[in-house]
């Protein structure tokens, strides 16, 4: 029934008129409906379910405990005699993502606000296959507390999907201490044909080179790198 004011005039449309505005509105919301489901279809990333990172084919993993002060360094050496390293970050088709300095570096203010990332872990990949041996290498830089840390290494095959090829737990002594955490061979198929865990020293072999805790932060270390 519709209501009428004193002038005998509707105070709302004919039913008629009422229902054509619904229908014009109701389906200019649907096309706004069904233009932002387009929209956000057209945005969404390509969900690559069991890839990490389709630009590389491994990735190796050095990571400690979250807070803690040391600063461990990941050193990987290709079949070809390239080193990766907090010295050398690109060499050959291996980079290292983050030289992480333990607690150094940890914290960082955004707007005067403190914002703390306790993660303690270090990441070479490999963005190509080249047959040869690779060495994997831990090395324990700088302790302040002269503690032995645990340390655990993974080496994952990303392509065509993520295989843990080495999974291992070290423990590293004190500042200096390099060990071999793994060696792998790969065929040119990218197909690991080998794997060994006896040492292979790649740092402290070098001439002019040796990790001191009591360097400073800025002093030159590892003969000509500085930190
Ligand atoms: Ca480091
Ligand atoms: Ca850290």
């Amino acid at each position: 029934m519709t209501r009428h004011n004193t002038t005998g005039r509707s105070l709302f449309p004919p039913e008629d008129d009422q229902n054509a505005f619904t229908d014009i509105l109701f389906n200019a919301l649907l096309g706004f409906a069904f233009m932002f489901s387009l929209a956000f279809i057209l945005l969404r990333p390509e969900v690559t379910d069991g890839k990490v990172d389709p630009k590389a084919e491994f990735m190796i993993t050095a990571q400690w405990p979250d807070g803690h002060p040391d600063d461990i360094d990941l050193i990987v050496e290709d079949g070809v005699g390239n080193l990766v390293w907090f010295d050398t970050r690109e060499a050959g088709l291996m980079h290292l993502d983050r030289d992480d300095r333990g607690w150094l570096g940890d914290t960082i203010t955004v707007n005067g606000q403190k914002l703390e990332n306790p993660l303690n872990q270090e990441v070479v990949t490999l963005r190509g296959i080249a047959a040869g041996e690779y060495v994997v290498n831990l090395l324990h830089y700088k302790s302040p507390d002269g503690k032995p840390v645990a340390v655990k290494v993974k080496v994952e095959k990303l392509n065509p999907q993520v295989t843990l090829i080495f999974a291992g737990n070290m423990l590293l002594t004190g500042a200096g201490d390099e060990q071999t955490a793994i060696r792998f061979r790969l065929d040119a198929t990218g197909k690991v044909v080998e794997m060994a865990t006896r040492d292979k020293l790649l740092i402290r072999a070098m001439p002019n080179t040796s990790p001191d805790a009591s360097k400073e932060v800025g002093g030159q270390a590892h003969g000509k790198a500085a930190k």
